[in-house]
C-alpha cells in the first residue's frame, strides 16, 4: 500500500507594494510547508503592473481629504495576472482584502479560509484602495471578496494582517502542523483560552510546578487543565464564554452564570419544573424547592451555563463532577416553554458535554420517568437509561459514554 497521495497545495497569492514585508513567510512552519508542497505561496509586486516611469500606484482622493488612494488600474492588471498564472482550469481564488473596517479575523474564519483551495490577498496602503476595485473583483471577475480586519487598531497597510492571516490559515492545512492533536486544545479552537504550561526544572527561582502535573494522573491533570482554561477565560476573556446558536432566527448566546443572573434563573427553573411536575404528577422535585440562596450557591459550586437570546434568558444547564473522577453530571437543563423543540436543549446539552474536563469518560443526568420529550431528546443524544436507580423517586438516570 503506497503512501497517501498528497493533497494539492493550497495556493496563496499576495499582491503588495512591499514584497519584502512578506519575507517571514519563507521561515519556520510556513516556509517548511512551502518546501514540502503543502502551501504554494506567491508574492507579487503591484508596481510591476504600472506602466509609467515612476511606477505610480496612488493618486489624490476625489472629494479631497488627507492622504492618497490606490489607483484601480494597477490592481485590475495585478488580479488579471494572478488569475492567469498557472490556472488552466480557470479556477477563481477567494479574494481577502485586509481593512480596519472589515469583518473580524477569528479562528473560525481561519478554519473557513483553510478549507479554500486558493486564496488571494490584496495588501492596501495609503488611505486604501479605490472602491471600484472591490466591485470589479466581485462583478467583473466573479470573485468572492472578503474585507477582513485583524483587530480594532489602525495599521499602515495590509501586509502585517496578511502575515498573520496566512500563518493562522496555513497552520490549519493538513500536514503543516506535525501532530494535529496539538491543534485541539488551543486557545480559540474551542472557545477557551489555554491552560498554563511548564517544563524542567520542576523548581525554578523558588517557584514550583503545580504538583498535579508531576502526578502522572492523567484524569486529574486533564481536570486541572480544564479548570485552568475556564478560570483564565472567565478572567481574561469572559466574552469568549459566549457561544452562539440560531433558534427562531435570533442568535442565542451561552455564557457562564453570575450572581446577577440568580433572580432570572430562579424564575426560569420554577417555570420549567412546574411543567416537569405536571408531567410526572409530583411536586417532589428538588429544582422546585430551590431557594434563591440555593440557586446562588449552585453558581459557586457548579458550572452553570445560561442561554440568552437578545438578552432574554431562554435556557440554562448546570454541570459538576459526577459519581467518579471520570464522570460528569449534567443537571438543571431547561428551556423556556415557548422555545422548546427547536434544538436549544440539544445545544445546551452539547455545550455542557463540550466543556467537560478532558479526563471525563461518561456523562450522567437525571430526568422524570414520565418526561417523554426530555427522554426522547436525551436518547437521540446518545443517552441510555442506567440500571442504577435514580436518586429521587419517579426519576430515571441516563448515562452516555463520551466519544
Ligand atoms: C489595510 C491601508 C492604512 C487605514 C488610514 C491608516 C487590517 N486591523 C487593521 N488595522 N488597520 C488595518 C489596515 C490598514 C490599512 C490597510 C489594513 C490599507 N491602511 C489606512 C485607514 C485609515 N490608513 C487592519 N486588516
Amino acid at each position: 500500500m503506497g503512501a497517501e497521495p498528497q493533497a494539492p497545495a493550497m495556493r496563496v497569492d499576495v499582491v503588495t507594494i512591499f514584497p519584502d514585508y512578506l519575507a517571514p513567510l519563507d521561515l519556520s512552519l510556513i516556509g517548511k510547508a512551502r518546501e514540502d508542497g503543502l502551501l504554494d505561496v506567491r508574492v507579487h509586486d503591484l508596481r510591476d503592473f504600472t506602466h509609467d516611469r515612476h511606477r505610480t500606484v496612488d493618486d489624490t482622493p476625489y472629494g479631497g481629504g488627507a492622504g492618497m488612494v490606490m489607483k484601480p488600474q494597477p490592481w485590475s492588471e495585478a488580479l488579471d495576472h494572478v488569475l492567469a498564472q498557472d490556472n488552466p482550469s480557470g479556477a477563481k481564488p477567494r479574494l481577502v482584502v485586509p481593512g480596519p473596517g472589515g469583518q473580524p479575523f477569528t479562528q473560525a474564519l481561519a478554519r473557513e479560509l483553510a478549507r479554500e483551495p486558493w486564496l488571494a490577498f490584496a495588501c492596501g496602503r495609503y488611505e486604501g484602495i479605490d472602491e471600484r476595485v472591490y466591485d470589479h473583483a466581485r462583478e467583473d471577475l466573479g470573485l468572492e471578496v472578503s474585507v477582513v480586519s485583524l483587530g480594532d487598531y489602525v495599521l499602515n497597510g495590509g501586509e502585517v494582517a496578511v502575515l498573520a492571516m496566512v500563518e493562522a490559515v496555513g497552520r490549519l492545512v493538513p500536514g503543516v502542523i506535525g501532530n494535529a492533536e496539538s491543534l485541539v486544545e488551543e486557545s480559540h479552537e474551542d472557545g477557551l483560552l489555554e491552560y498554563p504550561i511548564y517544563t524542567k526544572p520542576s523548581s525554578w527561582n523558588g517557584r514550583e510546578v503545580p504538583p498535579v502535573l508531576l502526578s502522572g494522573n492523567h484524569g486529574a491533570i486533564a481536570e486541572w487543565r480544564h479548570a485552568q482554561r475556564l478560570a483564565r477565560t472567565a478572567a481574561r476573556r469572559p466574552d469568549l464564554l459566549h457561544a452562539s446558536h440560531a433558534t427562531d432566527g435570533r442568535d442565542v448566546e451561552i455564557s457562564a452564570a453570575t450572581a446577577g443572573d440568580v433572580p432570572e434563573l430562579a424564575v426560569l427553573t420554577r417555570a420549567c419544573w412546574v411543567q416537569e411536575a405536571l408531567a410526572n404528577d409530583t411536586l417532589d422535585i428538588p429544582a422546585l424547592h430551590e431557594s434563591l440562596e440555593d440557586v446562588r450557591a449552585a453558581i459557586d459550586t457548579t458550572q452553570t451555563w445560561l442561554a440568552r437570546s437578545g438578552g432574554r434568558l431562554v435556557g440554562a444547564v448546570r454541570t459538576s463532577p459526577g459519581s467518579s473522577d471520570t464522570d460528569w453530571f449534567i443537571g438543571r437543563l431547561c428551556v423556556v416553554p415557548d422555545l422548546q423543540g427547536r434544538g436549544l436543549g440539544r445545544h445546551l446539552l452539547e455545550h455542557a458535554e463540550g466543556t467537560a474536563p478532558g479526563g471525563i469518560r461518561t456523562f450522567t443526568l437525571v430526568t422524570g420517568a414520565r418526561s417523554a420529550d426530555n427522554l426522547r431528546m436525551y436518547k437521540k443524544a446518545g443517552y441510555r437509561v442506567a440500571e442504577a436507580a435514580a436518586p429521587i423517586p419517579g426519576a430515571v438516570t441516563l448515562v452516555k459514554r463520551r466519544r
